[in-house]
């Protein structure tokens, strides 16, 4: 009897019930048949909400990268695992194996004991989407040091600032990094932060676009000859279950990023679990999901949760832009992907070109397509559905944090009815709750409130990089007994949830809670419409007004702004109602986003309050210079 592969909605709900009346039973189950132990659990499940302190599988031991590695050698030691795209088109795509994956992550963790890493030490990782950037993580995993990848598009101070707040002793990095026609000198970054940081007396440089770059004496080494002089056999540590596995940074929305730390084992059952459900992974299935690994979803959804179900996993260096915008059309076409996973941001981009882009390439290998990072608006889910997927892939629309470690809400493709904007039903194991301003739990169905989880769940953080308290704080502190995710959500008649955006993000106008994203959705439905953030200032009588931020596409340019505000709360008034028509309209030819894609509304919020004098921490701002001339034009 197993609950690992979801197949039929009646089973879903079947061991969803069971999920919940036996949580413990539940996820024990899967733990036992599917992964490989060095010593079985005394305990499933200890827990305490009010500390916050959180055990699963306490007492087992373990190794991820026999998991993800060592136990596919027999079966599966030819089948590829890593399928690494370049960024540019000319250049062959890599197909690397298990064995030689498996070879590749022994010698590496060999160099890493001979530098002197142990087990519990902290890793820094600021490499781009190159094969060794999977190698690097899973090599810390074998010798159970504590990886911290920083996505190597965050700049020298936020990267002392990450390697500094976790006593990282090595940075991995490489001479450099290709992005579309660019060439990014990585290592010059890196020498930049380390001006910074004491705490670094090593680092690796992996050779990527052989620049000619500054080797500091005593400090810096090549990788590769290390690499080569390594011998190919390092058994693994026996790790406890706790042990932390990795930290990963997440900016709160004020002061210092949170190093989110993940454990060992609880961490990998539930990312191989979510992996094989929500994205219906089958053996000879081609998965590409197009996020960095530098984010949580290319930690849990392109290296551990299908490497330990013994997958192919594409890892693409390039941008969905370069040569054209049809790089992610073609690589699908060539490389006969089964599962797409992106983000709707890379989704309304792509959606403001030309359907040539898509049209042009053979996309019938494709059955699942996802989502993530963002509510996805109604818009980009049809252009999605419709020009991606021919209407015959399910949107798997995944609602996940870097805190949960794997996806918690999601349709199971083929198994849940999909409703464009909802994410839908919990997976088995997860325990969604509203909650209302009071602190109450709301029941019943067509209600919205925050959205908390009342139940602990194998891979959700365990605590926040030296700082207990603030993870106290920040997730356990709302609402007393549950771990509150900072999102305003809504279930609708039959259960299902749509994610409305960050709770911050909600208005309230004349009294009404206005979600951001449901008026968004209602603006984007504007055929003259590319891309639309919503934020609240202050109004002498409604108390809140709102105030939107509208990019249009190119085939609005020219069209009347004043015609365009007035269609635009037209559209509003026929989705929602008169009460979340817009006071102001600003057009913009660009919206602030986070490197990972997000609309920074909190900087947008400033901007319509005109407290632009402080615009607090804007270093993780993919495109600064659109904050200025928003600011130049602000209304
Ligand atoms: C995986 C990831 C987490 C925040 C989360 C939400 C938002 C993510 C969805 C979504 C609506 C989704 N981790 N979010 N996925 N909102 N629908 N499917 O993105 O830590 O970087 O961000 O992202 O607000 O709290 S994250």
């Amino acid at each position: 009897m197993s609950n690992y592969h979801i197949k039929h909605l009646e089973e879903y709900f079947k061991v969803y019930r069971k999920s919940v009346r036996e949580p413990e039973v539940f996820w024990e189950e899967i733990a036992e048949e599917h992964f490989i132990w060095r010593k079985r659990w005394d305990n499933v499940l200890s827990w305490d909400f009010s500390k916050p302190e959180v055990k699963w599988f306490e007492g087992a031991k373990l190794n991820i990268t026999e998991n993800c590695i060592d136990r596919h050698l027999r079966t599966k030691g030819d089948k590829t695992a890593i399928l690494f795209e370049p960024n540019d088109p000319n250049e062959e795509a890599q197909h690397i194996s298990y064995n030689e994956l498996s070879e590749r992550v022994n010698r590496f963790a060999n160099v890493l004991k001979s530098k002197g890493v142990q087990k519990g030490d902290r890793v820094c990782i600021y490499l781009p989407m190159i094969p060794e950037l999977a190698v690097s993580v899973l090599a810390c995993a074998r010798i159970g040091a504590v990886h911290s990848v920083v996505f190597a598009g965050f700049s020298a101070t936020a990267l002392a600032t990450r390697i500094n707040d976790s006593d990282c002793k090595m940075v991995i990095t490489s001479d450099g990094s290709y992005r579309g026609a660019k060439t990014i000198d990585l290592k010059s970054i890196v020498d930049e932060a380390l001006e910074d940081c004491s705490g670094v007396n090593t680092v690796l440089v992996a050779k990527r676009i052989n620049s000619d770059i500054n080797m500091v004496d005593n400090r810096d080494e090549w990788l590769q000859p290390l690499l080569d002089a390594a011998s190919d056999d390092c058994p693994v540590e026996v790790m406890d279950a706790e042990d932390p596995l990795f930290i990963l940074y997440t900016s709160g929305s004020t002061g210092m990023p949170k190093g989110m730390v993940h454990s060992t084992a609880g961490y990998m059952v539930q990312t191989a679990y979510s992996f094989k459900n929500v994205f219906q992974y089958r053996n000879d299935d081609i998965y590409w999901c197009t996020a960095d690994i530098g984010w949580i979803t290319g930690h849990s959804y392109i290296v551990y949760g299908p490497l330990s179900n013994g997958a192919t996993t594409v890892m693409f260096e390039g941008v969905p832009s370069y040569p054209d915008f049809g790089r992610f059309w073609e690589v699908v076409e060539k490389h006969k992907v089964t599962q797409f996973y992106t983000a709707p941001t890379a989704i309304r981009a792509l959606a403001k070109e030309n359907l040539e882009f898509v049209d042009k390439y053979d996309l019938s290998s494709l059955k699942v397509l996802g989502s993530v990072g963002e509510p996805i608006n109604e818009e980009a889910w049809h252009w999605y559905n419709d020009n991606v997927g021919k209407k015959k892939s399910p949107i798997a629309d995944t609602w996940w944090q870097t805190e949960t470690g794997s996806i918690m809400i999601a349709p199971l493709p083929y198994v849940t009815p999909t409703i464009p904007t909802y994410a839908s039903l919990p997976l088995p194991g997860i325990q969604p709750v509203l909650m209302d301003e009071n602190g109450k739990e709301i029941s019943g169905n067509q209600v919205d409130g925050r959205l908390c989880i009342k139940y602990p769940w194998p891979s959700m953080a365990r605590t926040i990089w030296g700082n207990h308290q603030r993870y106290k704080e920040t997730y356990f502190s709302a609402f007393e007994g549950k771990y509150f995710t900072g999102d305003g959500a809504l279930r609708d008649a039959v259960g299902y949830y749509r994610i409305t955006g960050r709770v911050d993000d909600v208005i309230i106008v004349s009294g009404h809670n206005l979600g951001t994203a449901p008026i968004e959705d209602a603006i984007n439905e504007h055929p003259a419409v590319a891309e639309s953030a919503i934020v609240g200032f202050p109004h002498d009588i409604k108390g809140n007004a709102l105030y939107g931020y509208i990019t249009l596409k190119e085939t609005g340019e020219g069209r009347d702004h004043d015609n365009l505000r007035k269609e635009i709360n037209q559209i509003i008034t026929e989705h929602i109602g008169p009460i979340a028509k817009l006071d102001k309209i600003q057009f913009t030819h660009g919206l602030p986003k986070t490197r990972s894609g997000k609309i920074m509304r909190r900087i947008l919020r400033k901007i319509a309050c005109n407290e632009t004098s402080s615009l607090g921490d804007t270093s993780t701002l993919l495109n600064p210079e659109v904050v200025q001339a928003i600011m130049d034009n602000a209304l």
